[in-house]
């Protein structure tokens, strides 16, 4: 890394000696979440990296994260400015643009807003508690027959194909009021290929930080933006629906709640000044969906890979739905505080994939200074939380699986301790603005389908959990599932 001027009292941040123009790219190239990883131990939770010639700072360590991330959240607040984020929802991304201004603010509580309107709100129609509860629960309840469909037709399958469709809809239901077939090409065209997106949208793609290579013809970066484009046309395509057919007096959905954000900005004098174009207005719903089907999709394809893998604790969260739900009603989002052995399943599920490996990159808004090291203003950073969920000194056996380690001694409750510690939604100003909403959809999923069905790999050689490193990891395709309908148990016999 290039040695810049340090103020006074402060070091520069240690880190790899990098090669020329590739800097330390190449010990990069497989699984940057353990290289990165194993760098820390080495020289710390504040270190710096060099992609190409670039300086990277990365940040490791719940403590360091806090302070950075919260009690320093506006300094580490900003997006870098790489060229695939601009390739995204036209540039105008909420989660991946470089702006922090105000107008960005505001359109982050607009998008905060719209989601808690069309999620928590009462369901005016049916019995559930909140549409989220209503969406998923329709849902849930489709996808056990469509599995048990699946499964008549075929010896065995991957899950995936029609948990994305699945997920898509609940996104779909708040964002656009619709819903899709299992059979839609072009919903199926979206969601089929988010690693595509994933890989490019990852931190420390050497395309963004090595100019040279983005010259070179790239299958991947091809296949990025033709996904954007095809997000593009499909987002387009919803919202002139929706303008055609927008009635004040009647916002259906969340497109239709910013499509009247755009409306009364216009008659507004004193919001101009903050120069929200309808434009960028509407990409917020770009981001929603987007990271509300992947996201989900891609928790809820390890849990089922986990449940499947270990059958005992399969079982052992089947008893515990059997003991207080029982199987003559649906599990309900009230259900969750009653199932302390489900909820350690999920954060064990969460802590042990660590899915989402880095957050979003990070931008200093401002020079700094971080555990004693400075750092100039504009320093692309990454935040490692693989790293806190595989921490030792915060973990005993991090690299074992096993949901007790969140109970109490009783297995009657979370220990909050325990939990708070798994990182997964990112801390401070950027956290994620959908925690709750994925958190709740990745439980009434999973207790939906577990209190009906009973998941299994077929016999055969060992199945590969290893993820595969993106901006969300998932594990290799696996099509050697197999579902069957639980037997009643019995209670009910
Ligand atoms: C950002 C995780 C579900 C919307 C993020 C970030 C993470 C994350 C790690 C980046 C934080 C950072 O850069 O520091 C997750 C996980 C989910 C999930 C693990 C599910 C299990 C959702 C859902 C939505 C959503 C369901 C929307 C409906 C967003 C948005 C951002 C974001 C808009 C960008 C925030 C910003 O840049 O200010 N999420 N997310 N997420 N998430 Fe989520
Ligand atoms: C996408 C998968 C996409 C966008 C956005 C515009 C908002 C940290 C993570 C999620 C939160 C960040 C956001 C992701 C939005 C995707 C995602 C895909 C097209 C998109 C993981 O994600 O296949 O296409 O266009």
């Amino acid at each position: 890394p290039l040695r810049r001027r340090v103020p006074k009292g402060l070091k520069p941040p240690p880190g790899p000696r990098g090669l020329p123009v590739v800097g330390n790219v190449l010990e990069l190239r497989k699984d940057p979440h353990l290289a990165l990883t194993r760098l820390s131990q080495k020289y710390g939770d504040v270190m710096e990296v060099a992609i190409g010639s670039q300086p990277v700072l990365v940040l490791s360590g719940l403590d360091t994260l806090r302070q950075a991330l919260v009690r320093q959240g506006e300094d580490f607040m900003g997006r870098p400015d790489l060229p695939s984020f601009r390739l995204i929802a036209n540039g105008q991304s909420l989660a991946f643009s470089p702006e922090v201004g105000e107008a960005w603010k505001a359109r982050r509580k607009l998008a905060q807003n719209a989601l808690k309107t069309f999620s928590f709100a009462a369901s005016p129609t049916s019995s559930s508690s909140c549409l989220l509860e209503e969406h998923i629960s329709k849902e849930a309840a489709y996808l056990v027959t469509k599995f048990l469909q699946v499964m008549e037709e075929e010896q065995s399958f991957d899950p995936c194909r029609y948990l994305v469709v699945s997920v898509a809809n609940v996104i779909c239901a708040m964002c656009f009021g619709k819903r899709y077939d299992h059979n839609d090409q072009e919903l199926l065209s979206l969601v089929n290929d988010s690693n595509e997106f994933g890989d490019v949208a990852a931190s420390g793609n050497p395309s963004d930080f090595i100019p040279l290579l983005r010259y070179l013809p790239s299958r991947t970066m091809d296949l990025f933006k033709d996904i954007n484009r095809r997000f593009n046309v499909f987002i387009e395509k919803i919202v002139q629906e929706h303008y055609a057919s927008f009635n004040k007096e009647h916002i259906r959905d969340i497109t239709d709640s910013l499509i009247g954000h755009c409306q009364e900005r216009k008659t507004a004098e004193e919001d101009t000044n903050l120069q929200l174009s309808n434009q960028s207005i509407i990409a917020i719903v770009n981001d929603l969906f987007g990271a509300g089907f992947d996201t989900v999709t891609t928790a809820l394809s390890w849990c089922l890979m986990y449940a499947a893998s270990y059958p005992d604790m399969q079982k052992r969260i089947q008893d515990e739905l059997d003991q207080t739900i029982g199987r003559e009603r649906r599990p309900r989002l009230s259900d969750r505080g009653t199932l302390p052995y489900t909820e350690a399943f999920i954060l064990e599920t969460f802590r042990h994939s660590s899915f989402l490996p880095f957050t979003i990159p990070h931008r200093t808004t401002k020079a700094t200074a971080l555990n004693g090291y400075y750092i100039p203003k504009d320093t692309c950073v990454f935040i490692n939380q693989w790293q806190v969920n595989h921490d030792e000194k915060l973990w005993q056996d991090p690299s074992a699986f096993k949901p007790e380690r969140f109970l109490n001694a009783a297995g009657t409750e979370i220990n909050r301790t325990e939990s708070d510690k798994v990182l997964m939604f990112g801390l401070g100003r950027r956290r994620c603005i959908g925690e709750s909403i994925g958190r709740w959809e990745v439980f009434l999923f999973l207790t939906t389908l577990l209190q009906q069905l009973e998941f299994s790999l077929a016999p055969g050689e060992a199945v590969d959990l290893t993820p595969q490193y993106g901006l969300t990891m998932k594990y290799k395709k696996c099509e050697r599932f197999q579902i069957k309908r639980r037997l009643p148990s019995n209670g009910s016999l």
